[in-house]
C-alpha cells in the first residue's frame, strides 16, 4: 500500500461500521448476519473507539445487557427478528436472560477490549466501567464454574461456542452425535454464501440437534452438565480468556476491587493452557474430553499462545511455516496437513480477527518483527481484497460475507498505516 490510499481505505471501514450499526449494537453484516454476536461486537467497539469512543462504550453495553443471571453472556442477542438467519429465535427457544439469545456463548473478547477503551480514556469511562466491572467478572465466572475441565482448560459444548464452527477439531466430537430426530430445516447461510465456502449438511444436522437438545433441557447448566455430548477442550477459549482476565484484574485494582477470586482464576486456566500443549506433536491443539483424544491440529487458534501470555519456540517455528507455505497466513487449518481446505470457513481460510489477536499477542511477548510480519500481510491482505469475513491463504481471493464488521474493524484498530504502533 502507497502514498495515501489507506485514508480511503480507513473512510470503507468506518462507513462499513456505521452502515452495520443498528442502533447500539452492530451485526456482523447485513443478510447473512442480522443479529448481534458476542465477539463480533468486542471487535465492533475496538474499531469505533478508533473514532467514536461513545458509541464504542455503547456497543459493550448493549452486549453485556444480555447477560443471563448464571452469568453467561450469549453469542447471539436476538434484538428483534429477521427471517434472512438460521437458526432464529423461534429455534433457540425463550433462554434465561432479559434478552432473547441463543443458549450458548462465545470467546470472551470482551474484558481486554474494555481495557483498551478504558486506557484510552479514563475521565470520560469511569462510570462506564464501574457498570460493566461485575458484569465481566460474573461471565468469567460462569466460564470457570460450567466450562472448565479438570486441567483448567475451557471446553465448549457447542462448535459455535468457540467461534471456529467448522473446524477440524470438532470432527471427532462431531462424528459422535447421531442427529436422530433432527427433522427438516431450511438453512438461510448458503442462500448468501457460495455452499463450498459454509458448514456441511452433516455439520447443520448436528448443530441444530445439539440446540434442540440444549432448548429441551431450558438451557439449565447442572442439568446440561449431566452429560454432555458434545465436549471439547478448546485453545480458542482458554488462551482468550486467560488474557481477558488477566486485563480483568488489572480493571479491579484500578477500581479499588478486590482482585483475588480473578487472580485464582487466572492461575488455573494458565495450567489449562498449558495442558493443551500436545507432548507429542507440539502444537497448542483441542482435546475430545469424551474420548481423551488429542485432536493434533495446527489451527489459528494454536497460535493464540502468546495472546494468553505463553511463549513457545515450536509455536514460532510453525509461524515461520505458515509464511513460507501461504501468501496470506494465518490459515484456520495448517496448509500443509491433508484436511486443509482453503475456501471452507475454519477448515483453511485466513480471518483477519484471528491474526490481530496473534499479532497482538506477539508483540506483547517481545516478538515484535513477527507481529509487524503479519500485520504487514494483513494489511495487504485487506488493501487488495476488500473487508470480506475471511480469505483464501493462498491467493487471498475474499470469501464468506462481505463488507463485514470484525475485518473493518481491525483495519481500524490494527492494520491501517493510520492505525500506528510497531
Ligand atoms: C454461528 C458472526 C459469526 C462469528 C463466528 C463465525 C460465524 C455463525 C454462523 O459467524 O458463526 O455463530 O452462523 O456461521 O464462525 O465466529 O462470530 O460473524
Amino acid at each position: 500500500m502507497t502514498g495515501h490510499d489507506h485514508i480511503a481505505r480507513d473512510e470503507q471501514a468506518r462507513a462499513i461500521l456505521r452502515g452495520n450499526d443498528r442502533g447500539g449494537y452492530t451485526v456482523p453484516t447485513a443478510g447473512l448476519y442480522p443479529y448481534q454476536w458476542n465477539w463480533d461486537s468486542a471487535f465492533a467497539a475496538m474499531g469505533f473507539a478508533t473514532f467514536d469512543m461513545e458509541r464504542a462504550r455503547t456497543e459493550i453495553d448493549t452486549l453485556l445487557a444480555g447477560q443471563w443471571s448464571s452469568g453467561m453472556v450469549p453469542h447471539i442477542l436476538f434484538h428483534g427478528h429477521d427471517p434472512g438467519y438460521f437458526p432464529g429465535p423461534e429455534i433457540w427457544g425463550r433462554g434465561r436472560g432479559p434478552i432473547r439469545s441463543s443458549g450458548i456463548s462465545q470467546p470472551p473478547v470482551a474484558a481486554t477490549v474494555v481495557r483498551d477503551i478504558w486506557e484510552a480514556d479514563r475521565p470520560g469511562g469511569e462510570a462506564w466501567l464501574r457498570a460493566q466491572f461485575p458484569r465481566l467478572k460474573a461471565w468469567h465466572r460462569w466460564f470457570m464454574e460450567w466450562r472448565t475441565d479438570e486441567h483448567g482448560a475451557i471446553f465448549v459444548t457447542h462448535p459455535w461456542e468457540a467461534g471456529r464452527d467448522n473446524c477440524l477439531d470438532w470432527d471427532e466430537a462431531m462424528a459422535a452425535i447421531n442427529p436422530v430426530g433432527v427433522g427438516d430445516y431450511a438453512r438461510c447461510d448458503t442462500s448468501h454464501v457460495d455452499p463450498e465456502m459454509r458448514p456441511t449438511k452433516e455439520d447443520y444436522d448436528r448443530y441444530v440437534w445439539l440446540v434442540q437438545r440444549g432448548r429441551r433441557l431450558g438451557w439449565d447448566d447442572a442439568a446440561l452438565a449431566r452429560d454432555l455430548p458434545f465436549c471439547v477442550s478448546d485453545p480458542t477459549m482458554t488462551l482468550i480468556l486467560l488474557r481477558a482476565n488477566r486485563d480483568l484484574a488489572t480493571l479491579g485494582a484500578d477500581l479499588g476491587e478486590d482482585i483475588s477470586e480473578v487472580e485464582n482464576w487466572t492461575s488455573r486456566l494458565e495450567g489449562g493452557a498449558n495442558w493443551l500443549k500436545n507432548p507429542e506433536l507440539g502444537m497448542f491443539d483441542a482435546v475430545n474430553l469424551n474420548s481423551g483424544v488429542r485432536t493434533g491440529n495446527l489451527t489459528s487458534a494454536s497460535f493464540l499462545c502468546w495472546y494468553g501470555g505463553l511463549d513457545d519456540d515450536w509455536m514460532l517455528g510453525a509461524l515461520n511455516t505458515a509464511f513460507d507455505v501461504c501468501r496470506y497466513p494465518v490459515p484456520s487449518q495448517d496448509a500443509t496437513s491433508r484436511g486443509f481446505d482453503p475456501k471452507r470457513y475454519w477448515r483453511g481460510p485466513t480471518w483477519a480477527v484471528m491474526n490481530a489477536l496473534i499479532a497482538r499477542g506477539l508483540k506483547d511477548t517481545n516478538h515484535v518483527a513477527e507481529a509487524r510480519r503479519l500485520r504487514d500481510v494483513t494489511r495487504k491482505l485487506i488493501a487488495s481484497h476488500g473487508f470480506a469475513e475471511y480469505f483464501d491463504p493462498m491467493s487471498g481471493a475474499p470469501a464468506g460475507g462481505g463488507t463485514f464488521t470484525w475485518t473493518a474493524a481491525v483495519w481500524l484498530a490494527w492494520a491501517s498505516p493510520s492505525a500506528g504502533g510497531e
